[in-house]
Formats: C-alpha cells, sequence, structure tokens
C-alpha cells in the first residue's frame, strides 16, 4: 500500500517551503486525492537491468519508429539530435546513454504493448497500482505501459493531465526526476488547450518547465498551487486522476508508467468518454476537426 509524501516542496511563486508531513490515511481511496510516493523495488524481476533485456532482445528497432501511446516517441523536431549523434537503432539509444552522450534527446513514451511486449514477464505492478482494469493489452489505449530513458537535463515537455481522469503509476528503475504536480482545480489557470484526440477535453497546457515559474509572462501561475517532488531508483508514485505533471530528469533515468482504472474512478473515465462524444460533434460543427 502507498503511503502519502512525507515531505513535499512547493516552490509556488518563488517562496520555496516544505509542508508538514500527511497523516497516514486509512483507505485507498482517500490515498487517491494525494499524490503518494512509495519505497518498490520488486517491480524488475529479471536478473539483468531493463536496458540491458531490452539490448538484447530489441536492440535492433529503430528509436524513430517506437510507437507510444500518446503519439510517436520521437518526435520529428528531434530527429535532428538523433541522426547528429549516429543514433538510429535502441542499441545504439542505450550505448549512448550510457556513454553520457550530451545533447541525446528524452526516448519517451515507449509502449511496452505495442514495442516490447516481452518485457511485461518480468514487470511486477505494485499494490499501489491495483486494482487495475486496464493493464490488459487490448486495453492499450487506456493503460498504456510506458518506458522512459532520458540523459540527466532532459524534460518531458508540456504540463499536461492525462486522458480521461486515469490514475497514474511511476516506477523509477534508475536515476532521480524531478515531478511538478498541480492539483486538478488549479486547471483554469494552467493556460490550457484542447485536443483534437478523442475525447477532445482541455487537458494539455501551453506551459513547459521552464515557463512555470514565469510570472511576468503567465500571470494566473500566482493562483496555482504546484508541488515539486523528486522519485528516485528504487521508488513508485502514484499521481491521482486529473493531476496536472510534468518532469526534469535530474540525472540519467529509466523509467516506466502506467494508467490505472478501477472503482474509484471508472465513472469519471467513463463521464469523460461521454462527454467527448458533443466536443467532438461540435469541433467538426466549427471545422477544428
Ligand atoms: O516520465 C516522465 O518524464 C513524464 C511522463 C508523463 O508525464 C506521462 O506519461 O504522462
Amino acid at each position: 500500500m502507498a503511503t502519502p509524501m512525507d515531505h513535499v516542496l512547493d516552490y509556488a511563486h518563488g517562496r520555496a517551503s516544505v509542508t508538514a508531513p500527511r497523516q497516514a490515511r486509512s483507505t485507498g481511496q482517500r490515498l487517491l486525492e494525494q499524490p503518494a510516493i512509495f519505497d518498490y523495488q520488486d517491480f524488475w524481476q529479471h536478473t539483468l537491468p531493463m536496458l540491458d533485456v531490452i539490448r538484447a532482445r530489441y536492440g535492433h528497432l529503430r528509436v524513430d519508429q517506437l510507437g507510444g501511446s500518446y503519439g510517436w516517441s520521437v518526435r520529428n523536431d528531434e530527429r535532428h539530435g538523433y541522426n547528429s549523434l549516429a543514433v538510429k537503432t535502441m542499441a545504439e539509444y542505450i550505448d549512448a546513454f550510457r556513454a553520457g552522450a550530451a545533447d541525446l534527446p528524452y526516448l519517451r513514451h515507449i509502449s511496452v504493448n505495442r514495442c516490447m511486449p516481452a518485457l511485461r514477464s518480468y514487470m511486477r505492478h505494485p499494490a499501489a497500482f491495483e486494482p487495475n482494469w486496464v493493464s490488459a493489452r487490448w486495453l492499450d489505449r487506456l493503460g498504456g505501459p510506458e518506458i522512459f530513458v532520458g540523459r540527466a537535463g532532459t524534460k518531458f515537455g508540456c504540463l499536461h493531465q492525462d486522458h480521461a481522469s486515469v490514475h497514474i503509476g511511476f516506477v523509477q528503475l534508475q536515476g532521480e526526476k524531478e515531478f511538478v504536480l498541480f492539483p486538478p482545480d488549479d486547471g483554469p489557470h494552467l493556460y490550457r488547450w484542447r485536443s483534437r484526440q478523442f475525447p477532445c477535453q482541455q487537458r494539455n497546457s501551453w506551459l513547459t518547465y521552464d515557463d512555470l515559474t514565469d510570472y511576468g509572462r503567465y500571470p494566473l501561475l500566482r493562483r496555482t498551487h504546484p508541488r515539486r517532488l523528486v522519485l528516485r531508483a528504487g521508488q513508485g508514485l502514484l499521481v491521482p486522476a486529473d493531476w496536472w505533471h510534468t518532469t526534469l530528469n535530474l540525472t540519467d533515468c529509466v523509467s516506466y508508467s502506467i494508467r490505472i482504472v478501477n472503482g474509484s474512478n471508472i465513472g469519471r473515465v467513463l463521464k469523460q468518454h461521454i462527454k467527448g462524444i458533443g466536443r467532438k460533434i461540435e469541433m467538426r460543427r466549427q471545422g477544428r476537426d
């Protein structure tokens, strides 16, 4: 069972402060109101590190063709980065990552189900990620287990909420990753825009990690309640549905994430999908689809 974060660094509005430890909460349901960080070292069940297994089994895959749940792992604007480093395959990426290649782009959203399904049998989810009604391969569109590999200093990109009110489970396998999180109610102050992807919600923000303290350019940020936490190797993190988030890899990082649907959020997930039909029709009517 996850235990709530024992400290949260609020760097809101330039005034860093550490909030008091939260009292342990008794039910899983209540745990899902706040991000929860916990120790977890049993995720990877192979004797070799995950990157070694990926290199041996999937080293031939081209990094520019790796699919992810939300788009391509290698975004078009990063292609030049790989080309200049002569990185074409997963094996070349891993070698460059381990050699500490400068400017190696963050390899995000590698879909376990679509690209590296054999890894699944070595992954053991923590109890905090259960029950999960969307972890089956055929529900990949919702659950989408993924791997992320990034050099120190690489950043995820735009602040966002994951689709349709799913919870998110993260496991850190190597390194230290900083998360910046905003509670769901901060949404109206986060410079959102509506996605054309079904269910067409306002779950993306224009803001990237570097914008989050730029109050001159983004004055509405003064009304928000950001939290910062660092996830370390051997820890898991449960981010409840609808929390806004983005990341920075503080050191070289390897991590895993999966989206979670169960009795605590199924109502919200279905509601978002039903509402999405209306939003899609409206966007089509306005010629924005
Ligand atoms: O692992 C990361 O860097 C961020 C991943 C993320 O934000 C997501 O999968 O929604």
